[in-house]
């Protein structure tokens, strides 16, 4: 439930004392996956072998030379079956080794995973029951409904004093405890919502069997709304100020939620980083929420103007760091450096209201990037800015954007690339959460990958996921409920608490890490390596507890490998039609777009139409700003609502208009009632192109009416080929 952020030398001496094992990731793969496993060099062998489920050898291959990792004190090889593409159930074979764990290669690999790691949320849900039907053998009684909480003497106010009984209810218990907290809520909704927003496909196809389940609105978006209504009753409607935490004044007992109620509970002082927190997470919820009024009438407006009102109470109160009363020792959640909330804050209020002030208030030039934390959240703002393309206003720097984005994934993938494991995180990273850390660097990764298209970036994050899953140090699947070696005894009160042996599936542990802030309470560690230094028991909070903030890049990562990976040019395969297209999208970019350039192609469009005696429309956008349009002689007036509407899907998607019509015929679907695109507004049919302009990413459209979609693409792809002077067959 916390992060240390500190860093000390960890010995490096001393042999890693994990079982002999071949490492590698026991749930599976995509098909065009990148496949790794890492064999210890103490097996003295040079090759592999991949075997099926008959023991059938399906690819043999050499070894990677020897690395060391000193994380874990080993050295290393890679098996690299990245060519094991067919769908199946496999091993691994190491001479002197036992036969890895099975994994699949599948092309829905990660849909229970993705499912599961969602479905954590509901089974922390404070204030409602979780009935059979939903939760199977963890159903359980409600627990804290937190409609009668106090607010404590540090966080009274003339309106509310202490002791004021005010309701807080629903929201997440926050980790292995029954306490609510708002940094570490912002940045886990956050990160459910992004995912939402950047993989919406996704998200429609992923039903979790919770009690929204059918209601028209994703699963994800109804889980979400779980704590933000609860995030909703912590801001004080009398000052815009927002509560830090709703806790007891002390942990309760390891026991069901329901048992652990006897305790007052109370929103606890408010303070300039949960206001913050508070007012990035409203905005961005504003957004995502803006489609379902039915479901949830009004929300989105309320939320947006609680974010701005946050947002002014910590204008007013810049400096307000939490720290615990001295009767309260919950988690404390406090932190020295806010800069970065009020970046992230400024960032999405000025996405969700195109102010350009929030975007000066953001102050981007002074704000750096790095892989999120709950106590650093910069990252995020960055994420959200590079998503939202077809949102900012003139006054923002896309090149800015795109070299903080870059420069991490450059960073993160260097690593990854020397790295003896093949993962993007150092020795160094090894704080509290470690898998956490991992995940979030994956999740950066995959941001530099849907900016540029650069593969290495996809497959470190593929890393990151197959870390967790299994491909580390000590051979664990650190998801409950997953794989042939997963954390059994997770430090999670309702997991300890029950008659179920085993723990709430879909937690992500918290992971090995050196400083063993247990060490009083726990039964000695096996190793202080980093990446060895781990406790599969219930007393380990400083390495085995659950926790909201850690799941929510594994939810993330979960959809974003399976939506992008597919799309991506498989590693053996340049035949099927969605990775032409992408490949497309990578050859054909600009180093710059000029209103002169939009003139030289819209008018090699036209003549070619004309050449070929086709009637067409062309439309050329940048920015929002129409640069070219010419309607031929004869075309008719409904082409301009086609381009309107094809142009659009292009700047949402962020892909060609005839990509995402093949996308979405390929996964079954019908274009014409995508569940996210009102067909008034999108249009999934081929002849809108994006305008990419290298290092800054997309920054308008070409879009052709006319034809039928296929021709209208082909038409554009046709010239922008010519006008680039692209040689490679497209
Ligand atoms: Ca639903
Ligand atoms: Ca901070």
């Amino acid at each position: 439930m916390k992060r240390l952020a500190f860093f000390v030398l960890w010995l490096a001496s001393g042999a890693a004392n994990a079982e002999a094992i071949v490492n590698l990731n026991q749930v599976g793969f995509l098909p065009a996956s990148q496949k790794l496993a890492v064999v210890p060099d103490s097996a003295r062998a040079s090759r592999f072998d991949v075997v099926d489920a008959g023991g059938k050898p399906v690819f043999s291959g050499a070894l990677g030379n020897p690395v060391r990792w000193d994380a874990s004190g080993e050295t290393v090889r890679i098996a690299d079956f990245s060519s094991v593409t067919a769908p199946g159930q496999y091993r691994v074979k190491v001479e002197g080794l036992p036969l890895s764990d099975p994994f699949r290669v599948h092309a829905d690999a990660y849909r229970a995973l993705g499912a599961a790691t969602l479905k954590a949320y509901y089974f922390n849900r404070s204030a409602l029951a979780l009935a059979p039907k939903h939760a199977g053998a963890w159903a359980r009684p409600a627990g804290h409904p937190d409609d009668r909480v106090l607010v404590h003497a540090s966080a009274a106010s003339n309106g509310r004093p202490a002791g004021t009984v005010i309701a807080s209810s629903k929201g997440w218990y926050d980790a292995g405890d029954y306490n609510k907290y708002v940094p570490s809520s912002g940045i886990s909704t956050y990160t459910l919502l992004a995912a939402y927003e950047h993989f919406p496909a996704w998200f429609e196809r992923l039903e979790v069997n919770i009690p929204e389940s059918g209601n028209g609105v994703p699963d994800v978006i109804d889980e979400a709304m779980w704590n933000l209504e609860w995030m909703l009753s912590m801001q004080d409607p009398d000052d815009g100020g927002v509560y830090h935490k709703l806790t007891n004044l002390k942990f309760d007992g390891m026991v069901l939620p329901h048992l652990a109620m006897k305790e007052p509970r109370y929103v606890v002082a408010k303070s300039t980083s949960a206001a913050l927190n508070f007012a990035a997470t409203m905005a961005a919820a504003s957004r995502v929420l803006a489609p379902y009024q039915k479901q949830y009438p009004g929300m989105a407006a309320r939320m947006l103007a609680a974010a701005e009102q946050a947002w002014k109470w910590a204008q007013a109160h810049p400096a307000v760091l939490f720290k615990n009363p001295a009767d309260v020792v919950t988690g404390e959640y406090g932190d020295a450096r806010i800069d970065d909330e009020f970046a992230w804050a400024a960032a999405e209020l000025y996405i969700s209201t195109g102010k350009d002030s929030y975007y000066q208030a953001m102050q981007p030039e002074t704000v750096s990037n790095t892989y999120p934390a709950w106590d650093d959240v910069r990252g995020l703002a960055w994420m959200s800015l590079a998503h939202h393309r077809e949102r900012l206003t003139p006054i923002a720097d896309r090149g800015l954007i795109a070299a903080r984005i870059d420069g991490l994934a450059a960073r993160l993938a260097n690593e990854w690339r020397s790295s003896g494991y093949r993962v993007p995180m150092q020795a160094r990273d090894f704080v509290w959460g470690s898998n956490a850390v991992m995940l979030n660097q994956a999740m950066m990764l995959v941001q530099g990958y849907r900016l540029n298209g650069k593969r290495d970036y996809l497959s470190a994050a593929q890393s990151a996921l197959d870390y967790v899953l299994g491909r580390n140090a000590l051979g664990y699947a650190f998801v409950t409920g997953f794989g042939a070696r997963p954390s059994l005894h997770p430090h999670h009160r309702p997991s300890q608490g029950d008659s179920v042996a085993a723990p709430v599936p879909g937690w992500v542990t918290g992971g090995p890490q050196p400083f063993q802030q247990d060490k009083a309470e726990c039964p000695s560690y096996p190793s202080q390596l980093p990446a060895l230094s781990y406790l599969d028991h219930v007393c380990s909070f400083a390495s085995n507890e659950v926790a909201i903030n850690w799941n929510a890049p594994l939810v993330y990562l979960t959809a974003a490998l399976s939506e992008l990976t597919g799309k991506a040019p498989a590693m053996n395969d340049s035949g099927n039609l969605l990775a032409r297209l992408r490949r497309q999208e990578q050859l054909l970019q600009f180093d710059s777009f000029s209103n002169q350039a939009a003139l030289e192609i819209g008018l090699k469009l036209v003549e070619l139409a004309k050449a070929r005696k086709q009637v067409v429309t062309v439309e050329i956008a940048r920015n929002g700003q129409v640069l070219f349009a010419h309607g031929m002689d004869g075309a008719p007036p409904d082409h301009a609502d086609w381009i309107r509407r094809k142009s659009k899907l292009v700047n949402r998607t962020g892909h060609s208009s005839f990509y995402v019509h093949t996308q979405v015929v390929q996964d079954g679907g019908d274009i014409d009632a995508m569940p996210l695109f009102d067909v008034q507004e999108y249009a999934a049919h081929g002849g809108s192109f994006p305008v990419i302009v290298k290092g800054t990413g997309q920054v308008g459209t070409i879009t052709v009416s006319g034809l039928p979609g296929p021709d209208d693409h082909q038409l554009v792809i046709t010239v922008l080929m010519d006008y680039l002077r692209v040689k490679e067959d497209v």
